[in-house]
């Protein structure tokens, strides 16, 4: 028996272990099912490693299947020691609430809560787990799962020899017990996560078989870490995470973040991350073989990637702002846009004052002497927010400041320098 959408989600090399492949097979088949993933508030926003999951479900929905969203309210209060070496730190109540806000409006974003069949929904786990006494937790579920089927799981093994907490040793229960609840209230037959999350997922199918009968039946899928082919880690920049949050990594850092994926791994990210068919993928693969210099398929990922998280407005911004910098024209970026582009330029701080430009280039560290700065100043080398000076008696002023606060500088064709005022 075949099922196009696992096929599809095979191709894209989205499963990495599945408890029952036959089984759901046939159970996908058979009807249309709701299916959950959970992410902790342990942040007040995702990162696009977190995305990889949900947009599988996504790719659930679109074949007629109802995604439940799960933010963990509770076990964010618990902390996950899944694929970490070392205990968390405990958040405060009030961090978890504030970050529980911010991810369900990430996830507001990524799925339609409308009111069809098939629409996803949104649970909080608090909502049942804060209701459980320890009694009712102890007797009910803790009675089900044996210590030593609990010290197999890799991710609890693995932290024998440094030392775990009774607090995130029991864990993998209460996202059994979430399963379970799921299972029960919202009929949910499948869970999707990370390849951490497979000891997780397992307690819950025990659970779940212990607590029903012969007929219940449960599955899990888990999606494995994307990986880079030069073996760095994916997902990082030199500024760090990659944050669906606007604030914390801005359209067009992320949208540059996708233009610089390397040649190997494109056609991989496209399969991933995008909803593009499989003759559209493959058409991009012959792209990237025959023509790699036009680094089609790359921008075709940022597109994708940055409409999917930020909306068409802020890609249009972001590709205005990489065409900006491509060309040289600063002229059509607001100072917002500027600050934007300019982020990760080396940045010299210079008192607030008006200065003579031959005077700021050094100042600034951009041209290394005065002498060098007159000859960089005559030769036509140096431009000021996009627009080019020649004059080595030039002040540069208040006119320059944009923001009051900040001067872009242009040396040669694609040096560029901030000038931030203190
Ligand atoms: O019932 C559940 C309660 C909590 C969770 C899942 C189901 C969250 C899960 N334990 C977890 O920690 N997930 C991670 C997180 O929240 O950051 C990441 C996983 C990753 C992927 C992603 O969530 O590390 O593999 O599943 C969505």
């Amino acid at each position: 028996m075949t099922n196009a959408l696992l096929e599809d989600l095979k191709w894209r090399g989205l499963i990495y272990q599945q408890t029952d492949e036959e089984g759901l097979e046939k159970l996908l088949s058979g009807e249309k099912i709701s299916l959950y993933v959970g992410v902790d508030p342990t942040a007040d926003s995702m990162h696009i490693g977190h995305i990889v999951p949900l947009l599988t479900l996504r790719r659930f929905q679109q074949a007629g299947h109802k995604p439940v969203l799960l933010v963990g309210g509770a076990t964010g209060m618990i902390g996950d020691p899944s694929g970490r070496s070392t205990e968390r730190q405990l958040l405060t109540k009030e961090q978890i609430e504030k970050n529980v806000n911010g991810l369900k409006k990430q996830m507001e974003r990524i799925f339609e809560f409308g009111d069809s069949e098939n629409s996803a929904i949104l649970v909080n786990n608090y909502e049942w787990i804060s209701q459980m006494n320890v009694i009712d937790f102890l007797r009910d579920y803790g009675k089900l799962i044996n210590v030593n089927y609990m010290l197999a799981k890799d991710t609890i093994a693995s932290r024998l020899e440094s030392g775990i907490s009774f607090t995130e040793f029991s864990y993998t229960l209460l996202q059994g017990i979430d399963f379970n609840y799921l299972y029960d209230h919202y009929n949910v037959r499948l869970q999707v996560g990370g390849s951490d999350q497979w000891g997780n997922i397992t307690t819950g199918l025990e659970i779940i078989r212990k607590t029903h009968n012969e007929e219940a039946k449960a599955y899990g899928i888990t999606m494995p870490l994307v990986t880079k082919a030069d073996g760095t880690k994916f997902g990082k920049t030199a500024s760090g995470a990659v944050w669906l949050d606007p604030e914390k990594t801005s359209p067009y850092e992320f949208y540059q973040f996708w233009i610089n994926t390397a040649d190997a791994d494109v056609v991989k990210y496209l399969k991933i991350f995008t909803f593009l068919s499989k003759e559209e993928i493959e058409a991009l693969a012959v792209s990237v073989e025959e023509e790699p210099h036009l680094r089609k398929a790359q921008k075709v990922l940022a597109e994708e990637m940055t409409k999917l998280i930020h909306g068409e407005e802020a890609l249009e911004t972001a590709k205005r702002i990489t065409d900006a910098l491509f060309s040289g024209d600063l002229k059509s970026l607001s100072a917002s846009e500027m600050r934007d582009a300019f982020k990760d330029v080396p940045t010299a701080e210079i008192a607030k004052v008006d200065k003579n430009i031959v005077d700021l280039l050094v100042e600034a560290n951009i041209s290394p002497s005065k002498r060098q700065a007159r000859e960089d100043v005559a030769n036509g080398a140096i431009s000021i927010n996009g627009d080019k000076v020649t004059d080595v008696n030039y002040i540069v002023g208040s006119k320059e400041r944009l923001d009051d606060e900040f001067t872009i500088i242009r040396r040669g064709k694609k040096k560029y320098h901030m000038v931030k005022y203190v």
